[in-house]
């Protein structure tokens, strides 16, 4: 299996191994159907993610959960002049994982963009998620969650440039789109980086 060209040479199957890690980016009640930032369909990804998680604990691999943590009054808010409205406050429902994501007890939680003054897309950013995983000697990471056009695509470039191979889990994203191709434009540009995209049924 050659993964080091993944454009024209996109794999066909990929085994686990010691050094992969999973990666679960915001998978947040309000960025579920009914919360105040939701993503379309997000809540399908919590049934695929269910299911690399599965997987994962099966190899005893580590799982490593993204949250966007905002306090009350967050810039990025449209109180505050920000895009968005207020979502993933501190201690609130809409804050909490999606009640059926089987994250296991071990998984790391990492809260991000936890500063009033400051926004961070990607779960890097602020956080020693990277010198967790170096601690841990992870060097491969497997991508999913919400929202593909912004804290997947943030973090996946961020893994990226800290220099970890990178699985884009295509059948565990979904995209806000503001406009129409956003989710599309994404993914392009994640394999353009050199993220790889897959699926779970290419796991072996
Ligand atoms: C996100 C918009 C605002 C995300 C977070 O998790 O993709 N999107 N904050
Ligand atoms: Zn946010």
């Amino acid at each position: 299996m050659n993964t080091s060209n993944p454009i024209n040479h996109p794999p066909q199957a990929v085994h686990l191994q010691p050094g992969d890690a999973l990666i679960v980016v915001d998978v947040q009640n309000d960025f579920l159907p009914g919360g105040s930032l939701a993503v379309p369909h997000g809540d399908e990804v919590v049934a695929a993610l269910n299911r690399y998680l599965a997987s994962f604990q099966a190899r005893s691999l580590p799982v490593y959960a993204t949250r966007d943590w905002h306090p009350a009054g967050h810039c990025s808010f449209q109180s505050q002049g920000g895009p968005w409205p207020p979502h993933c406050i501190v201690n609130t429902p809409g804050a909490q994982f999606a009640a059926n994501l089987q994250l296991p007890p071990s998984a790391t939680v990492i809260s991000k963009a936890t500063r009033p003054d400051k926004d961070a897309y990607s779960g890097f950013e602020g956080t020693d998620l990277d010198a967790r995983l170096r601690a841990t000697g992870v060097r491969r990471l497997f991508i999913g969650g919400l929202a593909t056009d912004y804290c997947v695509l943030n973090t996946v470039r961020d893994a990226l440039s800290c220099g970890y191979q990178v699985f884009l889990l295509e059948d565990a994203i979904r995209a806000v789109n503001v406009q129409a191709n956003d989710g599309v434009k994404a993914e392009r540009a994640m394999v353009a980086q050199g993220a790889v995209p897959m699926e779970w049924k290419m796991l072996s």
